[in-house]
């Protein structure tokens, strides 16, 4: 992901100093930035956060401006890179068939580094200003099993902050040091807000933390059972940023944007109640507050992702770059039309949500042709998207004697997607945490399938140990597979589509 693409000297870059001076027609902060003060560490501040939670935040500080945000990436310092000469800066352009419409969001005060600011970040996490810390630090920030939601103890990132616990590296590992600073200081826990796509995003959040707490030291561990975890539901569509994006946004705002967010006009957020340590009123910016999260959890990680990692796969195995080009080809949207109606809609208990209405919405998101949302970049990490995303409902269906025709797909576009070549001999870049291991497994299996099949099936972190010996799991997925490589992704969406 490029992030710096060449500056244009005739236009001046984004900063406080020129909000004034943007082209006629974007909108701009409508507080004043020097009366914001922070109240929310948020780990991960990538595209998604920007363009989410962000956005949110930027809404109520007019009202409340107790909560501005601090952002730390704990990987790479792109992002501070960007945004620190522009004063936290950023424009989120969305984009619809009638164009792109620009806003800066000026919620974030600053940028952190945790590799060269490790100690300051925290010090500030353990300050008793901030309240909440929320994350979006992806599936595989949580150092966990996919399949079980468990630590990973074996992670090198667990290991390492084991050993050195006052400078730990990973998401886990961060939140325990800033809990046990707050705790022998006598300042109450921060609420640990979990945005990321996983199931019960909150509990497995806590499971995660506490059990690392708890191998730090077993008091700690139980000092952090009593730290609040409430989980949410993100959604909103947000493709990696182009050259040409910054350009069109240069061109749109009268100033140079490093890291414009590109999205779309749909955004939805579903919170769990439960901030002990206070919270900004999200509900008057469009949030909606619940008792309980997991059935909307469940239903965008089953339809949407689902939908989305299906199409990744299958798209991209039949020559589709971008999603809005998969649903173009009727074959792809009668598959995923299917998908969603004969397959997942029937697992989801969601009394008073219109699950028709809320697939046809999806369908046309999808559809959105200014978008250009790559089926490479939904392809990335799926070892740790496929379980929440396509085996559960494979699981639940089994469990019922129902069929699964068109999820057994999903799963099978996935392993011939992973060998790492495609349909027409050429290299796919496969990136993915276990990436080095599926490549031996293809490599081992060769020109067969059922041996491709076996040696990916028995990666329990991604399909437990169930699966592997399920019978109508293993005849669907083997069967697809075989169709795959004889006749291609296209002709075998066409065939299971109907
Ligand atoms: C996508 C998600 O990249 C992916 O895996 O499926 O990022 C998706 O766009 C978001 O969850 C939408 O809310």
């Amino acid at each position: 992901m490029a992030t710096t693409g060449e500056i244009d000297v005739t236009k001046p870059r984004l900063s406080q100093s020129v909000l004034a001076n943007l082209a006629g027609g974007t909108r701009v902060p409508a507080y004043d930035r020097t009366k914001v003060t922070p109240g929310i560490v948020h780990l991960g501040i990538g595209a998604f956060h920007r363009a989410h939670m962000a956005v949110y935040v930027d809404d109520l500080l007019a009202a409340d401006p107790g909560w501005g945000i601090i952002g730390a990436s704990l990987r790479r310092p792109d992002t501070k890179e960007a945004l620190e000469p522009q004063d936290g800066l950023y424009t989120i352009a969305v984009r619809d068939a009638a164009g792109t419409h620009p806003r800066v969001i000026g919620s974030i005060l600053e940028v952190m580094d945790a590799n060269s600011e490790r100690e300051a970040l925290l010090a500030l996490m353990a300050d008793p200003a901030i309240r909440i810390v929320s994350l979006t630090v992806t599936e595989k920030g949580y150092c966990h099993d996919p399949a079980t939601g468990e630590l990973d103890r074996n992670h090198p990132d667990i290991v390492h902050d084991l050993a050195h616990p006052t400078a730990p590296k990973s998401a886990p590992g961060m939140l325990v040091e800033a809990l046990a600073r707050r705790r022998a200081a006598g300042v109450m826990p921060f609420t640990v807000m979990s945005c990321d796509n996983l199931p019960s995003n909150g509990e497995t959040a806590k499971r995660i933390v506490t059990r690392f707490a708890a191998l730090r030291d077993p008091d700690l561990g139980r000092w952090v059972e009593g730290v609040a975890f409430p989980s949410t539901m993100v959604d909103r569509i947000v493709p990696s940023t182009t050259d040409a994006d910054r350009a069109e946004v240069a061109g749109l705002i009268g100033a140079e944007d490093a890291w414009p967010i590109m999205t779309e006009p749909f955004t939805q957020w579903v919170i769990e109640d439960r901030f002990p340590a206070g919270r900004p009123a999200f509900e008057t910016v469009g949030a909606q507050l619940v008792r309980d999260v997991e059935p909307f959890e469940h239903m965008k990680l089953r339809m949407l992702n689902g939908a989305h990692s299906t199409m990744a796969y299958a798209g991209y195995l039949g020559g589709y770059d971008y999603i809005a080009e998969v649903m173009g080809d009727p074959a792809y949207v009668k598959l995923i039309h299917g998908l969603m109606t004969e397959e997942v809609m029937p697992t989801l208990d969601m009394p008073g949500v219109d699950l028709g209405a809320y697939r046809d919405q999806l369908l046309e998101r999808f559809r959105n042709p200014a978008l250009r949302h790559r089926t490479w970049q939904i392809a990335m990490d799926g070892s740790q998207k496929l379980p929440q995303r396509l085996l559960g409902t494979i699981r639940d269906r089994l469990r019922a004697g129902q069929g699964i025709e068109r999820l057994a797909l999903g799963v099978a576009a996935w392993m011939r997607y992973v060998t790492g070549v495609d349909e027409k001999g050429g290299e796919i870049d496969v990136r993915d945490p276990l990436a080095l291991r599926m490549h031996a497994i293809a490599a081992d299996a060769g020109d067969d399938p059922a041996a491709l099949f076996e040696g990916l099936v028995a990666l329990s972190e991604v399909f437990g140990t169930d699966l592997a010996g399920h019978a109508a799991f293993r005849e669907a997925v083997l069967r697809h597979l075989e169709s795959l490589f004889d006749e291609g992704a296209r002709a075998t969406v066409a065939k299971v589509a109907g």
